[in-house]
């Protein structure tokens, strides 16, 4: 199959685009290196540097003999570009991560608002529209984020809510409660996306995916060049692996508030299988399916007390820290999401186990040296209409 994956220079873009060439699909992927350069702004280096992109296919290729196509360019700013792309490659499935992912980058003031959602949005129309030129028959697989749907009082079903009012049902879209500009830009993706889907007749799975941890797959694993681009500042690393960092070097886990926030969580090997079974089983045409994608649910004060625990095993001493949580964020919540759709199809968990952590501590005590302790302290608070993402 012809496999485009947008955003393949990124932290699950990467792993994506090799899993799929190995297993022996057409795979191009496309990028504008945009995180290179706010990594830049923000002062935030990935934990081991990353190479070129297209050093890393030139390593990919040499490493297993399967060739990945790149193509850079700005999905957002250049719709020439992506018709051009669609139109040239002809995808049969368009896996799409290339967005601005970070909540904090897009809380630090309008700025940052303005361009995440602008980024995200346009991006995300600009594909809808050159697919529907060029491809209208292929399978859009969408990365969107469990955080669309906030922390309601109610359990979270899968995209679709029945509901019934003065004598009359319907299935209607589930409600959004999102968290962040960031997260509202989802929402408005699933939103388009939808209705692309009924008025164009488009197949487009949105992926409402939880918390991604982990720094290797199968495919990272085969080079030392082939790392993906792991995080752990305030602004772009997302909470287990900034945990794990934290502990590794002797400072303490930053909880946000009390750390009664429930979310839902996944392992990076456990994406790559997800978005393979979403493009192994495609939507209908005209459907516009949701799945929501993860594996397990914790609070984030459990994460950090299983953390303390693992790293216990490998004679590290980690300790928690309650800090003033710098978000706007229920502390105390019911939560309860369904993940049955991708179970159906087969998902089989990697679940979070001590062993599992004790893994992820092991690797980066490899790379403790390259740790910067500056960039670990949150700056972005959600109160304040401007702040510095910067470290
Ligand atoms: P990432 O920042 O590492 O990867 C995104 C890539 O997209 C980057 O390489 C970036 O340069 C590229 N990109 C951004 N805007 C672009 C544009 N306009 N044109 C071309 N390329 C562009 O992020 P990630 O953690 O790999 O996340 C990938 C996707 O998955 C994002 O959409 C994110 O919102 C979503 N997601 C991530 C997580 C997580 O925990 N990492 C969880 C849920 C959803
Ligand atoms: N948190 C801490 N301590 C930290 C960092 C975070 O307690 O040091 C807390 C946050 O307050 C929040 C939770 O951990 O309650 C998750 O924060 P996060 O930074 O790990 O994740 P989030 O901002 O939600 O965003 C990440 C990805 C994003 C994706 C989302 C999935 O960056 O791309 O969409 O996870 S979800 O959370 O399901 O919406």
């Amino acid at each position: 199959m012809r496999i485009l994956i947008l955003g393949g220079d990124g932290y699950l873009g990467w792993p994506t685009a090799m899993h799929f060439s190995q297993l022996g699909h057409e795979v191009m992927v496309v990028d504008n290196l945009a995180k290179r350069q706010w990594e830049a702004e923000i002062d935030s280096t990935p934990l081991q540097p990353l190479p070129t992109l297209r050093h890393r296919v030139r390593t990919w290729e040499a490493a297993t003999g399967n060739e990945i196509r790149v193509a850079i360019g700005d999905i957002a700013e250049n719709h020439r570009f992506v018709y051009e792309t669609l139109g040239d490659f002809q995808p049969e499935a368009i896996v799409h991560y290339a967005e601005q992912p970070s909540a904090p980058y897009s809380m630090a003031g309008r700025e940052h608002a303005v361009y995440t959602q602008r980024n995200n949005v346009i991006g995300n129309l600009n594909v809808l529209h050159a697919m529907q030129k060029h491809v209208p028959d292929a399978h859009l697989v969408k990365l969107g984020t469990m955080g669309e749907y906030g922390t309601p009082n109610i359990d979270i079903e899968e995209g679709w809510l029945d509901v019934e009012l003065n004598g009359r049902s319907d299935r209607l879209p589930f409600p959004k409660l999102p968290g962040s500009f960031y997260h509202l830009s989802k929402v408005h993706d699933s939103h388009n996306i939808h209705f692309a889907c009924r008025v164009w007749g488009m197949r487009c799975t949105d992926l409402n995916q939880g918390v991604v941890y982990g720094i290797a797959t199968d495919e990272t694993e085969l080079h030392p060049g082939l790392h993906t681009s792991f995080h752990y500042d305030a602004v772009f690393g997302t909470v287990l692996n900034r945990y794990c960092v934290q502990a590794v070097i002797g400072e303490p886990l930053t909880v946000y508030g009390s750390g009664g926030q429930r979310r839902s969580f996944l392992n990076i090997r456990d994406t790559l299988q997800c978005v393979r079974l979403a493009i192994e089983n495609p939507a209908e045409q005209g459907e516009f399916r949701v799945f929501n994608q993860f594996t397990e649910v914790f609070s984030v004060l459990e994460l950090a007390e299983l953390v303390v625990e693992a790293a216990k095993h490998l004679g590290i001493e980690a300790r928690i820290a309650h800090i003033e949580n710098p978000r706007v964020e229920a502390e105390e919540h019911y939560y309860n999401p369904r993940n049955d759709a991708l179970l159906g199809l087969g998902l089989e968990p990697r679940l979070l186990s001590d062993e599992l952590v004790e893994d992820m501590l092991t690797t980066l005590t490899e790379h403790k040296n390259a740790i910067d302790r500056a960039t670990l302290l949150p700056t972005v608070r959600w109160r304040e209409t401007v702040s510095t993402p910067a470290g």
